[in-house]
């Protein structure tokens, strides 16, 4: 099997919908991304959806509850590891046996992936957002595969290691200011950039709660911001849990973050998450 393939001929000429995000952005409710991880080292579900059947069944469900983007993750970002490189084509041998399939449900699929490489391959493949949580800082040619392809970008804050000392805002907004500049320079457009501050990336609990509970002040950047707390450890240093028992200290979050100008959440635990923000929402327009 052939899994690089040239952009021209594939990504390129296939039909991407140029206002996707803002179809999204449109329905007028915070839109819930799905996370799937074919990973043997995430932090919270590695090794469980690395059988492309168990993944399967696990993006169908993620669908079913009602996702409006499917997140796969084929490399862990291991945000409290450091993250253990994995090599493309692997990358891609892990994406390639439940792209085509994941594409198929019909929800659109981001690919949460810092290579250009992948992120064409994964584009050509039927992938409608890519997901970088080094916010094209990483690899230089991703913007171009990203402005190239015509799709939404999220751009997430990251840094090698987090430092108590800093002002994680000023730092966020810094990183951001970088990130739009090659993003912009790379010939993406503004409307399809979303901007998320990377809860646990480079940060101590303390400025993952900072990052939380101050987001409202990043919409100064008039893009949309995308928000992923789901089962981070920051929720075991307020309430001690292991991850598959954070989902409370999850919805809190995401439901803060929504209040503070979220406009997207990425979690584990999509139906829940959804019913959260229904009756938050419910409970808000009864006012
Ligand atoms: N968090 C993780 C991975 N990708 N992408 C965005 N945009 N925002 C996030 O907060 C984010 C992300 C880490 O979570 P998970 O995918 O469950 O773990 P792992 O990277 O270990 O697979």
């Amino acid at each position: 099997m052939t899994l690089v393939r040239p952009i021209a001929g594939s990504a390129r000429d296939r039909k991407k919908s140029p206002d996707l995000l803002a179809r999204l952005l449109a329905l007028g409710r915070p839109i819930v991304m799905g996370v799937l991880n074919v990973t043997p080292d995430s932090f919270s579900d590695g090794g469980r959806f690395l059988d492309p059947a168990a993944a399967l069944d696990q993006a169908r469900r993620i669908v079913a509850e009602g996702a409006d983007i499917l997140d796969i993750g084929a490399e862990s970002t291991r945000p409290y590891g450091g993250p253990v490189a994995v090599p493309v084509a692997e990358e891609m041998r892990r994406l390639a046996r439940v792209l085509p399939a994941a594409v198929a449900l019909g929800v659109p699929v981001s690919i949460d992936t810092m290579k250009a490489e992948v992120a064409a391959w994964a584009l050509a493949e039927g992938a409608a957002i890519v997901n970088d949580v080094w916010g094209l800082q990483r690899d230089s040619e991703l913007a171009r595969v990203v402005a190239d392809s015509g799709v939404p970008v999220i751009i997430m804050h990251n840094r090698d290691a987090a430092d108590p000392s800093i002002d994680i805002m000023a730092d966020i907004s810094a990183f951001f200011g970088r990130s739009l500049e090659i993003a912009l320079r790379a010939g993406i457009a503004r409307q399809n950039i979303v901007l998320d501050p990377g809860i646990g990336f480079g940060k101590t609990a303390e400025q993952s709660l900072t990052a939380i509970a101050r987001i409202g002040e990043l919409k100064s950047f008039g893009l949309p911001l995308l928000l992923g707390a789901s089962r981070k450890r920051f929720i075991d240093k307020v309430s001690p849990a292991p991850p598959d028992q954070r989902l409370g200290g999850s919805i809190a979050a995401h439901l803060l973050a929504v209040l503070g100008g979220a406009a997207i959440i990425r979690t584990h635990d999509v139906a829940e998450t959804l019913q959260a923000l229904r009756v938050a929402a419910a409970i808000r327009s009864a006012r």
